[in-house]
């Protein structure tokens, strides 16, 4: 039976990120995605958007009656996939979801480059905190590993500063960490997957250029993976390899398309990709 995702992050109306990357990515993996939007914005808030201004209308007032609706409905979800919240407040509901048994990934967007996004302050990153403790896996990013720990943000580190950040999301009380952007050489990038107490890395080519929306892609496609049966670590694999075909399609049209990356032309390999590794594992 094909399994049920909720994704709870922000509808960006134009700049191809969140929600409008969430729902085409995991209904093209075969899996069915419903949403619960955090707030409504012209744009992302990155790059041009953030110089020329966006607007925001914050749906806290809305969400606690849906929430409220679907409980009268008895709607349960196999899974509860988190992005951009927007606010503490949004956090604390997303809490209230997540006390149902359902498989829980929280990527916790909210920084790049070592950088909080414009709309986030330290008291967000605390509550973010304690969401993470709640996941079964979270999908931070190196600047994102930092702040939830407390760490000082590197560009240049060794396999032992990767560990380490991982051991310390491991105490906040994360069950599984996949790290993204993890980078020892020039040429190649990958993913840090610790689970169980194990690593393992997953690296690919690296493309000079980055792009605003990848890290969506890239928790989109796990989301998607593991509900069609991946392990975690094949899931992560595959997310990546699909986030870096998508740069790779649009790089050529980065004056353009400066404000996300061209996911459309990939979408119909992905059921493929992931019933030739089922098909495999029989
Ligand atoms: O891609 C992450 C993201 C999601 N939503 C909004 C954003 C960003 C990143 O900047 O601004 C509104």
């Amino acid at each position: 039976m094909s399994k049920k995702v909720l994704s709870v992050q922000d509808i960006s109306c134009f700049g191809q990120c969140s929600t409008t990357v969430a729902l085409p990515i995991i209904s093209a993996c075969g899996v069915e995605c419903a949403i619960l939007p955090t707030a409504i914005l012209s744009t992302h808030t990155a790059g041009k958007f953030r110089d020329v201004g966006f607007t925001c209308l914050d749906l806290a007032d809305e969400v606690p009656a849906i929430i409220e609706k679907w409980e009268k409905l008895n709607l349960k979800f196999d899974c509860v996939y988190t992005g951009y919240l927007g606010s503490v407040k949004h956090i604390d509901y997303v809490k209230k979801l997540m006390k149902e048994d359902c498989y829980k990934v929280v990527d916790p967007a909210m920084a790049d480059n070592g950088e909080l996004y414009p709309a986030f302050d330290m008291n967000y990153v605390e509550a973010m905190k304690s969401l993470c403790a709640m996941a079964d896996v979270v999908l931070p990013n190196i600047s994102e590993a930092c702040l939830l720990t407390g760490s000082e943000y590197k560009e240049v580190y060794t396999e032992g500063y990767v560990r380490e950040l991982c051991y310390k999301l491991e105490a906040l009380g994360c069950k599984n960490i996949v790290l993204t952007g993890v980078s020892f050489k020039a040429e190649t990038t990958g993913v840090a997957v610790y689970e169980a107490g194990s690593f393992k890395y997953y690296e690919h080519k690296k493309i000079s250029t980055s792009f605003h929306g990848t890290g969506d892609i890239y928790s989109s496609v796990f989301v998607g993976a593991k509900m069609r049966g991946l392990d975690t670590y094949v899931s992560a694999g595959l997310a990546a390899a699909f986030t870096c075909g998508c740069i790779e399609k649009t790089i050529d049209d980065k004056e353009e398309h400066w404000y996300g990356v061209k996911f459309e032309p990939a979408l119909k390999d992905l059921p493929l990709a992931i019933d030739t590794i089922l098909s495999k594992e029989k």
